[in-house]
């Protein structure tokens, strides 16, 4: 409806003729000019095409190239989702305005949470209450966006996107009073037949409990990481995601991450109805939003940089000694996307109440389909 507007946000690259671009050489990413797997004398393991992590220079919303959208003093709902390749979104209001957070992936967060500064990586969702209702017919707000130009690792040492482009997403325009009776300013486009939302104000609204998830029956452990190329002396940038198992290495007498590729048979095969707590170690240098089909999880927490610890203390233990960080504000709801941090271990609990084959996969498409995707099998 009218105070109700899905808004899917993307970054984009256009031709100059208004087509999509999407490079088709690897060295539109990092300058690699081969020698590729294509190769015919020389071949190496670096495949010609894939980008890594592909970032658009224009920001698009709902298809429309830095659009504005005219609003009523009023409160507005919005449904927010990172459509991105690979950016991680983090969007603010250049009022400095608050997002009243009621809903994230897959349903209502159990209180409003508020907040000046919203992450969303790819795939993500939130569902979140605007208010124009104080401010005057004729001004200008801009949503903007702080997520970098590049991988996102956390906030730490994290490079904005650049202010002049992808810095910016859209403007809201405040353009009605809908107590006016008539409308003063005559460049004012028609007031539409609506006049304000009669929403609860959100001060006053109370969400609904989200129910929680029975205990656990089985504890996974699965990996995240990032392959580089080996048959290139020159060159060690990555040439591929994968996913994996942590499996008991007996030399070492720890677990240690056991890559695999989407053609190997499933590993992650929960029982129907089990309820499984899921460890997600994470070995590379990238955030990652870490995406299940079919289940509405819960984020349990994240030890930070538990997964690193173990690899350096070569015991399974040396996570257990770090306090696990309890999941954001905005992650008290259910999900189906979490954001798994560089060296951490990203704690979730799921019910697999659906029976069938799924997938699991990194929601940064690049990653996605270049083998950071897993079957899901419930069976
Ligand atoms: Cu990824």
């Amino acid at each position: 409806g009218t105070f109700e507007v899905p808004l899917a946000i993307q970054d984009r690259c256009f031709n100059a003729d208004g087509s999509l671009f999407y490079p088709t050489s690897r060295e539109y990413f990092d300058g690699y000019t081969g020698p590729y797997s294509t190769d015919p004398v020389n071949p190496t393991d670096v495949p010609p095409v894939w980008n890594p992590e592909f970032f658009g220079n224009t920001m698009v919303v709902n298809g429309k190239v830095w659009p504005y959208l005219n609003v009523f003093k009023s409160q507005y709902r919005f449904r927010l989702l990172n459509g991105c390749c690979a950016r991680t979104l983090i969007l603010t209001l250049s009022n400095s305005g608050t997002f009243h957070q009621i809903g994230s992936d897959s349903g209502f967060l159990p209180t409003v949470v508020k907040s000046t500064q919203l992450l969303l990586a790819a795939g993500e969702r939130a569902d979140v209450i605007i208010d124009f209702s104080t401010l005057p017919v004729g001004t200008r707000v801009q949503l903007l966006n702080l997520g970098p130009d590049a991988p996102f690792g956390g906030m730490a040492d994290m490079v904005s996107a650049d202010p002049a482009t992808t810095g910016q997403v859209l403007e809201f325009r405040v353009m009605w009073d809908p107590a006016a009776k008539t409308v003063k300013n005559k460049t004012s486009p028609p007031v539409p037949a609506t006049t304000g939302s009669t929403g609860t104000p959100v001060a006053k609204l109370k969400l609904p409990a989200v129910p929680k998830l029975p205990a656990s029956t089985v504890t996974r452990k699965v990996s995240l990481n990032e392959i580089g190329s080996t048959s290139s002396p020159a060159f060690d940038g990555p040439v591929m995601g994968m996913l994996g198992t942590m499996q008991f290495d007996q030399a070492m007498q720890m677990d240690m991450p056991m890559p695999m590729r989407w053609m190997h048979p499933a590993t992650e095969t929960p029982k129907l109805g089990s309820c499984e707590t899921w460890e997600i170690h994470n070995f590379t240098m990238d955030a990652h939003p870490i995406h299940l089909h079919l289940v509405a999880f819960e984020v349990v927490g994240r030890i930070p940089g538990g997964a690193m610890a173990n690899m350096a203390a070569m015991t399974n233990t040396a996570a257990a000694a770090i306090p696990m960080l309890p999941p954001e504000p905005h992650e008290t709801g259910r999900k189906d996307t979490v954001v798994c941090y560089p060296g951490d271990i990203t704690v979730i609990k799921a019910l697999f109440d659906i029976k069938g084959n799924y997938v699991w996969h990194c929601h940064i498409l690049d990653h996605e389909d270049n083998e950071m995707m897993r079957p899901l099998n419930v069976i």
